[in-house]
């Protein structure tokens, strides 16, 4: 087995000044610099087979994405700019618990915070071309693994997805990614599709996308909703509605854990994957799992992802692999090399 990556140049220009972090605005953890130490590794590991995605197909996005939202993330910007102001676009106001929020605002601020799931994401320039450029990459993965080419590829994509709603953006995340290649699975036949989230926090944006419906079972390995962004999703209580219920699994534990307990919840995970009766598999792979990650509380180490993407190729679906978070830039590279290495070696 061999894996080809997909990967765009264009993730350069979501660039934003800054993140609002403990009061103050620092450098964003979710960084450029991120897929400079991930290519390195890839290079040093031998992954030649590194390439630039094709066309970005909106239909599927469109089939997920509420409308008037993705109209948005494509005007938000220029809307921001003619209203005079020149820093990073950040909303200060979010339709909160009680307030009818029945109307979408015209002002830019209330706009951007009515599609706002959480204010830590800076919008700038070229936010949207970055965000359909990552998309692509999880499209062009797609069609390499379900045209029978391959069993599997890495779409390292940048921004990330999971936490990107319908018709919200936050955590990062704008078009989501993960979303997009299990429907896409879905519309090249499959009857069947998983999403496996091990990223450390919640995909709360792929469990509200897929909520419904039984044709798609999302679980998700994370950091426990009471301590951990993005606080307001992720309770194991959650399990789907109507069509969709019993097609979520949330697996939340407690700041500390290691590998032995988060593994158990992986073979959980493996388990009903395998009861399910998938027929492809879609990977969000965050590793900010890892114990120095600097805004996680979990304590995996690189040794651990190698025996991960051991496991989870051991599920023998056909199977895209979908960068996520991670913020210890030093070891994001290993970490996610040692994860595809673990999943080619199986
Ligand atoms: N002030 C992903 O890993 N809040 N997103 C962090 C630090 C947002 C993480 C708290 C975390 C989002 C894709
Ligand atoms: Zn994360």
């Amino acid at each position: 087995m061999s894996m080809t990556v997909f990967f765009d140049e264009a993730h350069r220009q979501h660039s934003p000044k800054g993140e609002l972090h403990g009061g103050e605005l620092v450098e964003p953890f979710e960084r450029p610099s991120r897929i400079d130490f991930i290519l390195d590794r890839l290079e040093l590991k031998g992954f030649c087979d590194i390439r630039r995605p094709d066309r970005f197909d909106p239909a599927p996005v469109f089939q997920l994405h509420d409308s008037g939202y993705l109209n948005f993330l494509e005007t938000a910007w220029d809307d921001w700019v003619r209203e005079g102001f020149s820093g990073d676009l950040i909303p200060t106001t979010i339709p909160a618990r009680r307030m009818p929020a029945n109307h979408c605002p015209e002002n830019i601020d209330g706009k951007a915070g009515w599609y706002a799931m959480a204010v830590e994401t800076s919008i700038t320039q070229g936010t949207w071309e970055a965000a359909k450029a990552s998309c692509a990459s999880a499209q062009s993965a797609l069609r390499h693994v379900s045209s029978g080419e391959a069993e599997c590829a890495f779409a390292l994509c940048r921004p990330p997805g999971h936490h990107a709603m319908r018709d919200m953006f936050g955590g990062y995340c704008f078009v989501n990614n993960a979303a997009v290649a299990a429907q896409m699975f879905l519309d090249s036949g499959a009857a069947r599709v998983a999403i496996l989230d091990i990223d450390f926090h919640h995909g709360n944006g792929t469990q509200d996308i897929f909520y419904d419906r039984s044709d798609v079972l999302f679980i998700s390995l994370h950091g426990h909703p009471k301590h951990a962004f993005p606080y307001y999703s992720g309770y194991a209580g959650e399990v789907g509605t109507g069509d969709g219920s019993g097609y979520n699994l949330n697996l939340p534990m407690g700041p500390g854990t290691q590998y032995d307990e988060w593994c158990g919840a992986l073979e959980t995970a493996t388990g009903r994957i395998r009861e399910f009766g998938a027929d492809a598999l879609v990977v969000s792979l965050g590793v900010d799992a890892y114990k120095d990650d600097p805004i996680s509380f979990f304590r995996l180490e690189s040794k651990d992802f190698i025996d991960c993407g051991r496991r989870i190729s051991g599920l023998r679906l056909p199977t895209v692999i979908v960068m996520e978070g991670g913020y210890a830039i030093n070891e994001i590279g290993v970490n996610v090399v040692g994860f595809l290495e673990g999943f080619l070696d199986n």
